[in-house]
């Protein structure tokens, strides 16, 4: 099957190991990720892109997977001084091996490469069994909207407070102008099925689907749509992806979520959900809003385990 998952930083990530081993055992193509571009930032000079990078870093085994982000092993000599210096964010860190990351990539857009081509580049280095592509190639960095009034980036409103702000919407300004990456349309419109992972609905699959054209492309496939919840047991198991759905008028429980991306029936995405059986006494819910509900476990907590809810959704 032709699969195509919509993916954010590290929830993706883990999803996508497991869609990685369970076509593996096939003769399928390898997947194609459309990852959000939504957390990027420039700091210090160099571009950031922590969702492509959470993605690269886990598929090519190099990952931080304590911490959650950067690479393993990393050290922290530059950052410290660039802390002397004042420059960058005191409460975020850029590890050795990680700027190295960011200067090639910063380097490559300034010799006019698009982000398409940067990431296409960056993923030569190891074999990762997965086609990655930016969501689009524009910069379109997410803003928060403070309840106060104020507004900053998402890097800062996430790392420093921790999402402890009260937020009022999510924005990313310029993607009214934006358009789907090289490749991304042509990829749905291809695919068996799209899968949307269980990552954050607002701040990672939100910009995704807000790419002009991505949710008319979505409709129009001929794949099953199927997406993945990122919330077993009412709660969203890490991070602060509650507080984000919380601002969009969306309750932290699944039906919700599946909800918000609606059915494809009825103006929505989804053709079938992909629950946790701890919520299982949900799935009427779902299915009542003509999405078929798939229950079955949802934590990812090895490849295997992966695996096995990437075969459920690619199943389902
Ligand atoms: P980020 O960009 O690094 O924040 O990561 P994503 O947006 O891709 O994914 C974050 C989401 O993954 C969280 O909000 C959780 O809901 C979800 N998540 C994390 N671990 C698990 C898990 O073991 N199972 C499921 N189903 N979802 C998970
Ligand atoms: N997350 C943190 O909580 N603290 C950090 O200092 C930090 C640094 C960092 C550097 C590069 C990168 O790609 C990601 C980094 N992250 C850090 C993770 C990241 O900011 C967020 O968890 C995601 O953007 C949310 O998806
Ligand atoms: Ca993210």
């Amino acid at each position: 099957a032709r699969v195509v998952v919509l993916a954010g930083g590290v929830g993706g990530a883990k999803f996508l190991l497991g869609v990685r081993a369970a076509l593996a055992s096939t003769s399928a193509d390898p997947a194609t990720a459309v990852v959000n571009t939504g957390d990027d930032l420039w700091l210090s000079g160099v571009r950031l892109q922590p969702d492509v990078d959470s993605i690269l870093y886990a598929l090519a085994g190099q990952n931080d997977t304590a911490r959650g982000w950067g690479r393993s092993g990393d050290t922290e000599r530059v950052n410290a001084e660039l802390q002397e210096w004042g420059a960058g964010w005191p409460w975020f860190t850029l590890g050795d091996l990680d700027l190295g990351t960011h200067l090639a990539r910063t380097g490559w857009l300034r010799d006019g490469m698009s982000v398409t081509q940067v990431v296409q580049q960056l993923s030569r280095r190891w074999p990762l069994g997965v086609r990655m592509l930016p969501m689009t190639d524009s910069e379109v960095d997410t803003h928060v909207l403070l309840a106060d009034g104020r507004r900053m980036h998402f890097q800062e409103w996430w790392t420093r407070h921790r999402a402890a702000l009260a937020p009022r919407a999510f924005e990313n300004p310029g993607i009214d102008r934006a358009t789907p990456a090289p490749g991304v349309r042509e990829a749905i419109a291809a695919a068996d099925v799209v899968v949307l992972a269980p990552s954050n609905p607002v701040v990672s699959i939100g910009p995704i689907l807000a790419v002009p054209g991505l949710r008319d492309a979505l409709r129009a496939t001929r794949a099953r749509v199927v997406g993945v919840s990122g919330i077993i047991g009412g709660r969203v198991v890490r991070g602060m992806a509650d507080v984000c759905l919380t601002a969009i008028g969306v309750d932290t429980r699944t039906d919700a979520v599946a909800a918000h991306y609606g059915a494809r029936a009825d103006g929505g995405l989804l053709d079938a959900w992909v629950m946790a059986e701890e919520d299982a006494a949900l799935a009427p819910a779902v299915s009542a809003l003509g999405i078929r509900a798939v229950v079955a476990p949802l934590w990812m907590t090895d490849v295997e385990a992966s695996a096995a809810i990437a075969t459920a959704a690619l199943n389902a």
